[in-house]
C-alpha cells in the first residue's frame, strides 16, 4: 500500500467521521428535549406525592379545589405564561397568602418544605406533563384517603389549620372592614335573586325581598375560590339556616337556595369564607313595601311610603342606589 492510498483512506474516514458527528448533532437537541421531558415528568412525580401528603385536603384530590381554589386549571399552565406562572404559583406556595388558610411552605419562611420540593410542586401545578393531575395525583389521593380522610370543609373553616397571620414575604396583613355591609337602601322586591361570586367579592351586595312569599337565590360562582351565601341574622320560616350551603360552592359551579322570612327587616349576609371582604344587605319588606321603623331611614318613621325612598336623610350615604326602574327587574346588579 503506498502513502497516497494511506493518505486517501484517512481522508475517507475524517470525513466520516465529520459526517457521523454532524448526525449526532442535529439529534442531539430532541435528545435533550427528551432528557428534559423525562426530568420534568420525574419533578412533578415527586410534587404529586406532595401534593397527596400536603394539599389535597384545602385543594382537592385531583387539585379541582375545596377550600382553596382549584389548582388543575388550564390557565396556571398556559405554556405562553411559563415563566410568571412559576414564579406566581413558587412565591404562593413558599410565603403562603397572610390572612387566609393557605399556608406558609417554604423553609426560608418557616415553612416544611425545601426549595426543591417547591419546584416539584412548582412543575406540577405549571407544566402538568402527562396529564399528571390524573396521572399521578389521583392514584396518590386514594391511597392517601385510605389512611386519613380529608378533615370536613366546615373543620378546615373553623380555624385548625390556618395561614399565617404575620408579614409573610412583605404581604400585608388584610385589616377587612370587618362586620360592616356597605351602606345600601331598600329596592323594589323580587323573588328571584341573582348572585354571582368572583374572588372575592358578591356582585349584588344588596337584596330587597317581600315578607312571607318564598324567595329563591341562584349563586353563580365565576371565581376560583370556594364561596358561599349565608344570611347570617335570620332563619328560615322553617327555622333552618338560610345558605347556599355550609361546604361552598367550587369555581365554575352553581348553587340555590329557597327561603321564607316572614319578619320584616334589615338583615346581613355574607360569604362565610370570606368574612369580611364579601358581606351584602338583606332588605324585607312588608306588603306595603315598609320595613319597621327601626330600620327605616332615620326620622320621619312612619309614613315609609310604597315605594322606598332612596334620598331619605339621615346619613346621606346613596351610593349603592339600587336600580329604581322597572319593578319586575331581578336583583343582579354587575359592578
Ligand atoms: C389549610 C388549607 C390549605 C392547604 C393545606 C394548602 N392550601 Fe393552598 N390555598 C389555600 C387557600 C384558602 C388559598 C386561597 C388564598 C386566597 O384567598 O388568596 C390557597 C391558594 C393557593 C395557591 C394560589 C392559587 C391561585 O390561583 O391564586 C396555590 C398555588 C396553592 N394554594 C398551592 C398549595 C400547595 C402546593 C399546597 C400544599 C403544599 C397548599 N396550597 C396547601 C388553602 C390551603
Ligand atoms: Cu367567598
Amino acid at each position: 500500500m503506498n502513502t497516497s492510498k494511506q493518505i486517501n483512506i484517512m481522508v475517507i474516514l475524517i470525513f466520516l467521521l465529520l459526517v457521523v458527528l454532524g448526525a449526532y448533532t442535529l439529534f442531539d437537541p430532541t435528545r435533550e428535549q427528551d432528557a428534559k421531558a423525562v426530568q420534568t415528568d420525574l419533578l412533578a412525580q415527586r410534587g404529586a406525592s406532595l401534593f397527596a401528603t400536603n394539599c389535597r385536603p384545602c385543594h382537592g384530590d385531583i387539585g379541582q379545589g375545596r377550600v382553596g381554589p382549584a389548582l388543575n386549571r388550564p390557565e396556571l399552565r398556559d405554556p405562553a405564561k411559563l415563566n410568571q406562572n412559576q414564579a406566581f404559583v413558587g412565591d404562593t406556595i413558599a410565603c403562603g397568602r397572610v390572612g387566609t388558610l393557605m399556608p406558609t411552605w417554604g423553609a426560608a419562611h418557616g415553612g416544611p418544605l425545601d426549595d426543591e420540593q417547591i419546584r416539584d410542586l412548582v412543575a406540577l401545578i405549571t407544566i402538568d406533563p402527562n396529564d399528571a393531575w390524573n396521572t399521578y395525583v389521583r392514584p396518590l389521593s386514594e391511597e392517601a384517603n385510605k389512611l386519613s380522610t380529608p378533615l370536613p370543609v366546615s373543620d378546615l373553616l373553623k380555624g385548625s389549620v390556618t395561614g399565617s397571620q404575620d408579614s409573610v414575604c412583605g404581604q400585608k396583613v388584610s385589616t377587612g372592614a370587618a362586620g360592616a355591609a356597605p351602606p345600601a337602601t331598600p329596592g323594589a322586591p323580587s323573588t328571584s335573586l341573582n348572585e354571582t361570586t368572583t374572588d372575592n367579592k358578591f356582585s349584588a351586595t344588596d337584596f330587597t325581598v317581600p315578607a312571607s312569599q318564598s324567595v329563591t337565590l341562584a349563586l353563580s360562582n365565576q371565581g376560583n375560590a370556594i364561596h358561599n351565601w349565608h344570611v347570617t341574622d335570620a332563619t328560615d320560616s322553617a327555622g333552618k339556616n338560610i345558605t347556599t350551603g355550609d361546604n361552598g360552592t367550587i369555581g365554575g359551579q352553581n348553587a340555590n337556595v329557597t327561603f321564607t322570612i316572614t319578619q320584616t327587616g334589615t338583615y346581613h349576609y355574607q360569604c362565610d369564607f370570606h368574612p369580611t371582604e364579601m358581606l351584602g344587605t338583606l332588605f324585607v319588606l312588608g306588603p306595603g313595601g315598609a320595613l319597621p321603623s327601626a330600620t327605616a331611614a332615620a326620622g320621619a318613621s312612619a309614613t315609609a311610603a310604597a315605594t322606598p325612598s332612596t334620598t331619605a336623610g339621615g346619613t346621606g350615604i346613596a351610593t349603592a342606589t339600587p336600580a329604581s326602574g322597572g319593578a319586575t327587574a331581578t336583583a343582579t346588579r354587575t359592578p
